[in-house]
C-alpha cells in the first residue's frame, strides 16, 4: 500500500505529530498492521478485515476490554504503560474506527516501545513469562460479565461448526487440492474423537463460559527487549466469551513446538515437555485459583483440542482455495495444517508422561 495513502489515513486519527514513516508490522493472518513513526512516538495502524470481523461488535468489545483493563490497573495501582488503548478520530472523538473511501476499516493504537515478540519460544523462561502474562489476562477479565460481550466472529471456537465447514469444503474442493490433501483429510476422520471431552462438556455447560482472549499464541505476548520479562498481551480482536481452555490449549499449541507454525520441514516438530511445564507454572501462578477441578483435568486435552481445531481450519481454507488466511504460496495452508497434525501426534504420544498441573 502506498506510503502517502497510509500517512493520510494515520493523520485522520488524533495523534500530535505528523507521521514520517509507515511500514508493515507483525505476522497477522487476517488483518494488516502497520507501524507509524512520528517524531514524538510510534503507533500501530490496522486495517481490519471486515469480511471476517463484524466491526460494530469488535468496536463494542474493544472498548469494554480496554476500559476494564484500565480500571483494574487503577484499582491495583499498576502502571498502564504496557497496555493497549485505541486512538480516536481527530474529527469524531467518540469514534475509534475510520471507514475510508474504499470502504476499508482502520483503527489506531499505541505502540509499546522496547518490546519484541517471539514466533518460537526459545527457552523455559520465555514460556513461564508468556504463561504468566496470559494467566494475568484471564485473572483481569474474571468478573467481566460474559453477557456484556458480543461475538465479532460467530461460532469462533465451535468445533462442530468448524467440522461442518470442513465437510462443505471437501465437497466443493478443487479435485487436485483434495487429492493432495488426502492424508490430512484422513487424519481428521481418524482423530475425530479428540473433540469429544471438551465439546461435550461445553454443550452441557459443565465448563464455565468466561471472557477470554481466544488467540493466546506466543506471538501475541510482547516481551521487554532488555530483560525478557513479559510486558503485555496484544491482539484483543478475539476477546469474547469462550473457555479458559481455549487459551490454555492455544498456549500449548504455539509455545511447545520448536519451529514456526508454517515451517516446511516438519521433522523437528514435537511437543517440548519442559516448555509445557514452564508455561503451565507461569499460567497457574496467576490463573490457578480461578480454574475448576474439571478445567484442571482438561488442561493437556485442551492442547489437543485447539491443535486439532486450528489444523482443521487451515485444511478447510486450503480446500476452499485460500480465502480466509493470508498465504504466501499455494501450499501455505496445507503446510500449516501438516504442522498442527504433526504436533498433535506428538502430544498424543507423550500425553501419559506429562502431568499438568
Ligand atoms: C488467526 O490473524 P491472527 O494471526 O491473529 C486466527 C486464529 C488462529 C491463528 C492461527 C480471527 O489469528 O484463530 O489461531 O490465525 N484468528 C482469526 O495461528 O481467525
Ligand atoms: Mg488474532
Amino acid at each position: 500500500m502506498e506510503q502517502n495513502y497510509l500517512k493520510n489515513v494515520a493523520t485522520q486519527f488524533a495523534i500530535e505529530s505528523q507521521p514520517f514513516n509507515v511500514e508493515l508490522h507483525g505476522n497477522g493472518h487476517i488483518n494488516k498492521t502497520f507501524k507509524v513513526d512520528t517524531i514524538k512516538e510510534s503507533f500501530l495502524l490496522q486495517q481490519i478485515n471486515s469480511e471476517i470481523f463484524d466491526i460494530e461488535k469488535l468496536d463494542h468489545n474493544s472498548r469494554l476490554v480496554t476500559w476494564h483493563i484500565f480500571e483494574y490497573r487503577k484499582e491495583y495501582e499498576q502502571s498502564i504503560d504496557n497496555d493497549i488503548w485505541f486512538i480516536p478520530l481527530r474529527d469524531k472523538e467518540d469514534h475509534l474506527f475510520l471507514k475510508d473511501s474504499q470502504n476499508a476499516y482502520w483503527r489506531m493504537m499505541n505502540f509499546i516501545p522496547n518490546s519484541h515478540a517471539y514466533e518460537v519460544v526459545p527457552d523455559e523462561n520465555v514460556a513461564y513469562e508468556g504463561g504468566r502474562k496470559f494467566g494475568e489476562f484471564i485473572k483481569i477479565l474474571t468478573g467481566e460479565d460474559v453477557f456484556d460481550y458480543q461475538f465479532p466472529v460467530e461460532n469462533f471456537h465451535d468445533i462442530e461448526q468448524r467440522l461442518r465447514q470442513f465437510q462443505q469444503a471437501i465437497h466443493r474442493a478443487d479435485q487436485q487440492r483434495k487429492k493432495t490433501a488426502e492424508p490430512e483429510i484422513r487424519f481428521v476422520s481418524d482423530h475425530i474423537d479428540i473433540k469429544d471431552p471438551i465439546a461435550k462438556l461445553l454443550r452441557r455447560k459443565q465448563i464455565p463460559l468466561s471472557v477470554v482472549h481466544n488467540d493466546a499464541k506466543i506471538n501475541n505476548v510482547l516481551f521487554n527487549k532488555h530483560n525478557n520479562k513479559a510486558l503485555s498481551v496484544i491482539d484483543l480482536d478475539t476477546v469474547m466469551p469462550g473457555s479458559i481452555l481455549f487459551d490454555f490449549g492455544d498456549m500449548i499449541r504455539t509455545f511447545s513446538s520448536p519451529v514456526k507454525e508454517d515451517e516446511t520441514d516438519t521433522s523437528e516438530i514435537h511437543m517440548r515437555k519442559d516448555i509445557v511445564k514452564a508455561l503451565t507454572e507461569g499460567f497457574m501462578s496467576e490463573a490457578g485459583p480461578l480454574l475448576t477441578l474439571k478445567e484442571r483435568q482438561l488442561l493437556l486435552i485442551s492442547g489437543k483440542f485447539m491443535t486439532f481445531m486450528i489444523g482443521v481450519r487451515f485444511l478447510t481454507d486450503y480446500l476452499n482455495g485460500d480465502v480466509y488466511y493470508k498465504t504466501n504460496h499455494p501450499d501455505h495452508n496445507l503446510i500449516r495444517c501438516r504442522n498442527q497434525f504433526k504436533l498433535l501426534q506428538s502430544i498424543i504420544e507423550q500425553e501419559d508422561d506429562v502431568k499438568i498441573p
